[in-house]
């Protein structure tokens, strides 16, 4: 079989790291049902989440995950799980429902995706060095300069990201770029794209200690191409960054956004707070 060469560089996909698993869980709590049952059942059904919430956080598991109580959105939790392969994501989606909380928690919807790190300059100047077009010549090249990359410790710690202490609140949403007539993302070289791209991560780092993104990559996975996961102390800094953004090229003429999920992560204590009747005396 004849491998098929590579486009001209100027229709080059960015080259990408994937890193960590992601899978966001929207979450309605069963009220009723709660309200309705014995009292140790419920506080039972808290108590397994928090022990849970506890449990995923700890550093010692190949990722974690957060429980948030969100606003709006019809729901009360996102639950979103970091994993370093699709079975132990798999496992924790599994551990949720299987614990006492699991029969009250009520998904409403999730989303996959896996950490990616578009990686548009080294592309850009990889192909200006060796032609794509020499597939042997640019797998070697390309394979060679992605585990250099994933070498260094800041791009291992993008790869498997963590939420900062002083920051709980978490914005969610996933994202398309635009393919329409004339405005089509696909359509433009990689000079434009990575041109754009750039400006774009100009403006991302001046909000450098104030948000962390995770840009995860869904397309095969899930509905949308990416989900954006921010992380900021105050819930008003998810409004400034994607306000700013909404003006810059990359995300005004290219940006479609699916529905946003924001909330705040809990802390064990506060779970059996959510039913003052079920609260232990
Ligand atoms: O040159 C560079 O360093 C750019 C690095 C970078 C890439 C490749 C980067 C930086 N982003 C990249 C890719 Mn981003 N980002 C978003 C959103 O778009 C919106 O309006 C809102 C959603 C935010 C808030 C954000 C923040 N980014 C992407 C992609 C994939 C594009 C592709 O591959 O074609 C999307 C969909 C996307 C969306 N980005 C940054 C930020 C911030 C804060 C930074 C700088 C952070 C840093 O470099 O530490």
């Amino acid at each position: 079989m004849t491998s098929r060469p590579l486009p001209h560089s100027s229709e080059l996909p960015p080259a990408s790291l994937e890193g960590w698993y992601v899978l966001h869980q929207s979450v309605e709590l069963d009220w009723a049902g709660l309200k309705g049952a014995d009292p140790v059942e419920a506080r039972e059904a808290l108590r397994s989440l928090a022990a849970l919430a506890e449990r995923w956080s700890a550093a010692s598991e190949p990722g974690w995950s957060g429980v948030y109580r969100v606003a709006g959105g019809g729901i009360d939790f996102l639950v979103l799980h970091f994993r370093d392969t699709f079975d132990r994501l798999i496992e924790a989606v599994r551990e949720l429902k299987l614990s006492a909380f699991g029969d009250h928690a009520l998904v409403r919807d999730e989303y996959l995706s896996v950490v990616e790190l578009g990686l548009y300059a080294l592309t850009r100047e990889l192909s200006g060095r060796i032609d794509p077009g020499d597939r042997e010549a640019w797998d070697a090249a390309l394979a060679e300069a992605l585990a250099e990359e994933r070498r260094k410790g800041y791009v291992r710690r993008r790869l498997e990201p963590r939420q900062p202490e002083h920051m709980p609140y978490v914005c969610h949403y996933p994202m398309d770029k635009r393919r329409n007539p004339g405005q089509n993302w696909y359509a433009l070289s990689l000079e434009e794209r990575a041109g754009l791209i750039a400006a774009h991560g100009r403006l991302g780092r001046r909000f450098a200690g104030r948000v962390v993104q995770v840009i995860s990559g869904s397309m095969g996975l899930d509905d949308w191409e990416w989900a954006v996961t921010l992380w900021a102390e105050d819930p008003l800094e998810f409004k400034a960054i994607i306000s700013e953004m909404r003006y810059d090229a990359a995300s005004a003429e290219y940006a479609e956004f699916g529905p946003f999920v924001v909330g705040k992560r809990m802390a064990g204590a506060e779970f059996e707070g959510l039913l003052p009747s079920v609260a232990a005396p």
